[in-house]
């Protein structure tokens, strides 16, 4: 007998793997085609060295965050639904509100709910992809492991939709299984579904604005996605939801360290020319918000969308924190403001609350992503400098929605294409920018050490030291 792979063992599980033989078959054949994707496209270095990094054994407080030295490919993947009750469960929106959760997908719905959890899937292997280099000029070895584990976990939310996928899909989820790991980033002829997952991540600030920005659509679609009528799909997401947190984390410390390291620079030296002194200056930063930022809004689709509204409706897709939204939770005749664009002007307007889903969603995660500025703009403040950063406005710089077609400026000023295309070398990071940004990536490996640019974290992971040997060399 040739050597068999105990699936039950290696992915560790809470959904019962072992008993179900027409899904272990599935995945024992995806598998091997997983890892050589991960060899071929995930992290293009370091495999074999040791990571300290944290797998998720199980869903309860001991066993979601179990921390060891391991190497990359013997990490183990795993598959996790939060508890539930699926018997007391209700549906809490749509149509269908208050009767119970489904625990496996009434036919009517299987197309929609395919393409939610492909869509929601496939930006998982992309963002891996889009890192795969940045190893190579990490800053230090506490980010370089916080790079992995990103890129760990956001292979394990790959699992995690294909587990939803070749469970409850049969034939159809076992081919999407197959293309999850057959599209690429950034490739014209076979790219990711959605727009920023096929942009480059190629520098450590993009990195950062990319796990503060983009990891943070992720946060919300999730609890959306939580709160769906098909309760596996509701447990898989929540769980996400936990690791989704660092990511984010990642993003706002590793942005807030490179600002702390502007400023001190700018007291120390009494300039504003940090770039003589291989720090990155904060209008630099701004542009960077301003990309990230406004490519990352467009994740959340067009604000009048009947593709969402017939989301909430079959109970699909609901909206953040369903439950603490005091309404009818079907949303007949309920209305909602939006900002729109037509002749040429941004005005206030008021819409059916139905078909703003995805605007509604983009409101609360915009309100979010101001909440790490006013901390970012604390630390500028508090070192006595005067600059702030700012949040594009929403119609800046947007190819989805009434948006993409209008050309308006960070602050909100409608304007000529013309007029746009020449301010926007100070909006957006100029070719110049990512240059001087590129030139400062170095690699750093000493323990404890950093590189010129950024500051060192204020704590390191799980009560190591700072310099700890993240990554065994
Ligand atoms: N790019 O009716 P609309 C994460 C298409 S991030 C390209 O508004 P809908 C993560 C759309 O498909 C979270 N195309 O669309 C983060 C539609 O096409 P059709 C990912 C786009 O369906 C970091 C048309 O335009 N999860 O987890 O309401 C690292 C009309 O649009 C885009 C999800 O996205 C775009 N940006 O909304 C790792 C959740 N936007 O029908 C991971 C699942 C729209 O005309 N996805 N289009 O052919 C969804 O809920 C929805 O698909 C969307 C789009 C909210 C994305
Ligand atoms: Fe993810
Ligand atoms: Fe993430």
């Amino acid at each position: 007998m040739s050597a068999q792979i105990d699936y039950n063992q290696l992915i560790p599980n809470n959904v019962n793997l072992a008993s179900d033989r027409r899904l272990l078959r599935a995945l024992e054949s995806w598998h091997p085609k997983f890892i050589n994707w991960w060899k071929d496209y995930g992290p293009d270095a370091y495999q074999e060295n040791e990571v300290y990094l944290r797998t998720a054994v199980s869903v309860d407080k001991k066993g979601w965050a179990h921390f060891g030295s391991v190497k990359m490919p013997d990490y183990r993947w795993g598959i996790f639904l939060a508890d539930s009750n699926a018997e007391e469960k209700r549906i809490g929106f749509g149509d269908h509100k208050g009767e119970k959760v489904w625990t496996d997908i009434p036919g009517e719905y299987r197309g929609p709910l395919r393409r939610l959890i492909v869509t929601q899937g496939d930006t998982e292997p992309a963002s891996v992809e889009q890192q795969r280099v940045l190893a190579a000029t990490a800053p230090s070895l506490i980010d370089m492991r916080n790079l992995f584990q990103v890129n760990v976990e956001e292979a394990r939310h790959l699992w995690a939709m294909v587990y939803l996928l070749m469970a409850h899909f049969g034939r159809d989820g076992r081919e999407e299984a197959e293309q999850l790991l057959e599209r690429r980033s950034g490739d014209p002829d076979r790219p990711r579904i959605l727009g920023a997952f096929n942009e480059q991540t190629p520098d450590w600030l993009s990195f950062y604005m990319f796990t503060y920005f983009t990891d943070r659509d992720g946060k919300y679609q999730l609890a959306s996605l939580a709160e769906s009528a098909f309760d596996p799909l509701a447990r898989t997401c929540q769980f996400m939801l936990t690791e989704e947190a660092h990511h984010m984390y990642v993003g706002e410390t590793g942005v807030a360290r490179i600002i702390q390291k502007a400023c001190d620079v700018m007291n120390k030296y009494k300039t504003d020319d940090v770039r003589r002194h291989g720090a990155i200056d904060l209008p630099t930063l701004q542009k960077y918000v301003n990309f990230h930022f406004s490519v990352s809004e467009d994740l959340f689709g067009a604000e009048l969308s009947t593709n969402a509204a017939n989301y909430f409706t079959q109970g699909l897709k609901g909206r953040y924190q369903e439950q603490f939204i005091k309404d009818d939770h079907s949303l007949k005749d309920e209305p909602y403001e939006i900002t729109t664009f037509s002749n040429n002007t941004l005005k206030k307007e008021e819409v059916p609350a139905l078909n703003s889903i995805n605007e509604r969603l983009r409101d609360d995660y915009i309100k979010d992503c101001q909440r790490g500025i006013n901390r970012w703009n604390k630390l500028i403040k508090d070192a006595g400098i005067d600059f702030e950063i700012t949040l594009p406005h929403r119609a800046f710089h947007r190819q989805i929605g009434s948006f993409a077609k209008a050309n308006v400026s960070p602050e909100g000023v409608t304007m000529t294409e013309e007029d746009w295309i020449k301010n926007s070398p100070s909006w957006l990071p100029s070719e110049q920018d990512h240059e001087y940004v590129k030139s400062l990536m170095i690699q750093v490996t000493e323990p404890g050490k950093f590189a010129s640019w950024i500051a060192p974290p204020r704590i390191g992971i799980n009560n190591q030291a700072i310099d700890f040997e993240y990554v065994r060399f």
